[in-house]
């Protein structure tokens, strides 16, 4: 390319699922003075379908997005186009900026852009093009016969002044089936160790009015699907609650939109109004309760209120509209694992309707990291860096761990007989132990988590309870089976032995709900025993109801 010239630029993002779209690509896009081809993959995508893709638009520049899911993948396309075609890579994102050493050494990259990428990036097409001096940019590394270069990072003072990515969205017909990533902040005044967030360089806020019309403008191309990627959305509760009932306001059938919520720092006042005033299903909170030892907290300079926290999870659970996401992480510094059996029971108790258990990763450029050897830790030398042990949780504690998460997620997280799973949980001591024995049972069984169908699912629950409550076995039987009744899309298989006749109990249901006819009872119903009655399933082709009747 010559000084002068405009450059063709294509950046190149990639994704760990279809569903996810790549917010930092489209904010650089729209801050770069040159018209820039987003393509974006998959890490399911074969690297040589994305680099021939990236060679037939003979780009002058090529940016990657680098993060932990797709580190490995892009490190191949970047060099099968190196070998194929001249063209400047450029990479940056929160996987690249604290390694950017290794990736300039190896000479997979020309330059790498560290923390914060519109303006650097914007800068170094300038400089290309124009053929003046890069060196100067803040963020940007590169490596020259002196060896690596970093000039310092500078975070983005004024938000405001970057473009917004989403006022020229037209014709992308993806936009109704994938998340559309919203930012109103960026950084994050807290300082937990594991976490990338603290060196993003303080909070700064995007005007709350340009974020509305994000929102706005998203919506009238077909968004449905929201996500905010503030660290704590709630930092300033006024301005959420205005935001939260915007959002109300303008909200179509069918939008869901996701927070990350510091549940210790949401006001009273702010979770009544919820309460009252939010639609069911259109918010979803995700809350990091992470660990509820204070020791653990105080290793990793996690500021946490655990009584406020749990307060406010079960004013919100309870109240019923706003859907809560809980998330713990197993392999805390001075986290053993009774600590983290007390952890998992308190935090299953507030019955949330999404608890993640996921397992430290030790992110490179992280405080935690840092210290890894001082608490012993061991973990995987490849992303995501997920801890093997450390001095006070061996393998085999982590392997427990991994069994009980199986059966969270396979379970209570895709809603499987939720009712049955809090009756056990009223009469068991322990729901983690309670789960580890599931895993046991399944695994003697056979049972395959991954492929098991919902009546597989549902017998091995109900074989389970039977051994494992014998003196509750009866009431909870019938809540399973109803349970999976109503699971059920169309008519299923029994997998009970108990039949009745079928012809009285539907007139005596026709009678308790005389609102579907006794023909529709006849030919589409189930009935069941439940409690001191009975249930009728009935699977209408314009949809399903249950009747209870005595
Ligand atoms: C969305 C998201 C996901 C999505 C995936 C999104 C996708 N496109 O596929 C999902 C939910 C799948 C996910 C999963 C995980 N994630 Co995640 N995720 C995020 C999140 C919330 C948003 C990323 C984002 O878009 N940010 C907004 C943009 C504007 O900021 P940015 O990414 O930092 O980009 C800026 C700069 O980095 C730079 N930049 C970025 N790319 C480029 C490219 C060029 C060319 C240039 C010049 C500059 C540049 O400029 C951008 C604008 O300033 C971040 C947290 C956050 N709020 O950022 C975590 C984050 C990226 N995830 C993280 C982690 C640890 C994970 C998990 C391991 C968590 C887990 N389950 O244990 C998994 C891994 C998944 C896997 N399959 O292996 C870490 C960091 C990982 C890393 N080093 O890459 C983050 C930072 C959260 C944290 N703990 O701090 N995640
Ligand atoms: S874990 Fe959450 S609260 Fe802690 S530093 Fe990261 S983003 Fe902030």
């Amino acid at each position: 390319m010559e000084a002068g010239d405009s450059m063709k630029i294509v950046l190149c993002a990639i994704d760990a699922k279809f569903i996810h779209t790549n917010a930092a690509l489209r904010m650089i896009r729209a801050a770069c003075p040159f018209p820039c081809r987003l393509l974006e993959f998959t890490i399911k995508s074969a690297p040589s379908e994305i680099v021939d893709a990236i060679a037939s638009e003979r780009p002058d520049l090529v940016g990657f997005s680098v993060y932990l899911w797709n580190v490995d993948i892009v490190k191949t396309v970047a060099a099968a186009l190196r070998a194929r075609c001249r063209t400047t890579i450029v990479a940056g994102g929160p996987e690249i900026t604290h390694d950017a050493a290794s990736g300039l050494r190896d000479g997979t990259y020309d330059f790498i852009v560290r923390g914060e990428g519109e303006r650097a990036f914007a800068s170094l097409c300038e400089a290309l093009s124009t053929g003046s001096d890069w060196r100067g940019i803040p963020n940007l590394a590169w490596k020259d016969e002196a060896g690596v270069r970093m000039n310092p990072i500078m975070p983005i003072a004024d938000l405001g002044s970057l473009p917004s990515p989403y006022r020229s969205v037209d014709g992308d017909d993806s936009l109704p089936h994938r998340i559309q990533y919203l930012e109103w902040s960026r950084g994050c005044p807290f300082s937990c160790a594991y976490c990338l967030a603290p060196l993003d360089g303080g909070v700064r806020f995007f005007p709350l009015e340009r974020v509305k019309e994000d929102i706005v403008s998203l919506l009238e191309h077909g968004a449905r699907t929201f996500k905010f990627l503030d660290r704590t959305f709630n930092l300033k509760p006024e301005a959420a609650s205005e935001l939260l009932d915007f959002i109300i306001d303008r909200h179509l059938p069918g939008t869901v939109f996701q927070f990350e919520i510091t549940g210790d720092l949401l006001p009273a006042w702010l979770i009544q109004r919820l309460n009252e005033t939010a639609p069911a299903g259109l918010f979803r909170f995700e809350i990091g309760v992470q660990t509820t030892n204070d020791e653990a907290n105080l290793a990793v300079d996690r500021k946490q209120d655990t009584a406020r926290l749990f307060e406010n999870v079960r004013m919100l659970v309870e109240g019923g509209r706003v859907v809560i996401h809980l998330d713990l992480i197993a392999g805390l510094p001075k986290e053993d694992v009774a600590s983290f059996i007390n952890t998992f029971d308190a935090t299953f108790g507030l019955l949330a309707p999404e608890l993640q258990l996921g397992f430290l990763k030790l992110l490179h450029g992280t405080p935690l990291r840092r210290d890894a050897s001082r608490y012993g830790y061991e973990f995987t030398s490849d992303p995501p860096y997920e801890v093997i042990q450390n001095d006070c949780l061996s393998v085999a504690d982590l392997d427990r761990i991994r069994a009980v998460e199986t059966c969270l997620d396979r379970f209570w997280n895709r809603g499987i007989a939720r009712p049955a799973i809090r009756m056990i949980q009223a009469a068991a001591p322990s729901m983690f132990l309670l789960f580890e024995r599931l895993y046991a049972a399944a695994i003697r069984e056979g049972f395959d988590f991954m492929h098991a169908s919902l009546i597989d699912r549902f017998r091995l629950l109900d074989a389970f309870v039977s051994s494992e409550f014998p003196d509750s076995y009866a009431m909870i039987h019938d809540e399973l089976v109803l349970d999976y009744l109503e699971a059920a899309v169309v008519k299923p298989k029994r997998w009970w032995p108990e039949r009745m006749r079928k012809s009285p109990m539907m007139i005596r249901a026709h009678s308790a709900d005389p609102s579907i006819s006794i023909d529709d009872y006849q030919k589409y119903g189930v009935v069941i025993r439940y409690r001191d009655g009975f249930a009728v399933v009935v699977y209408r082709p314009s949809g399903k109801k249950t009747v209870r009747f005595r």
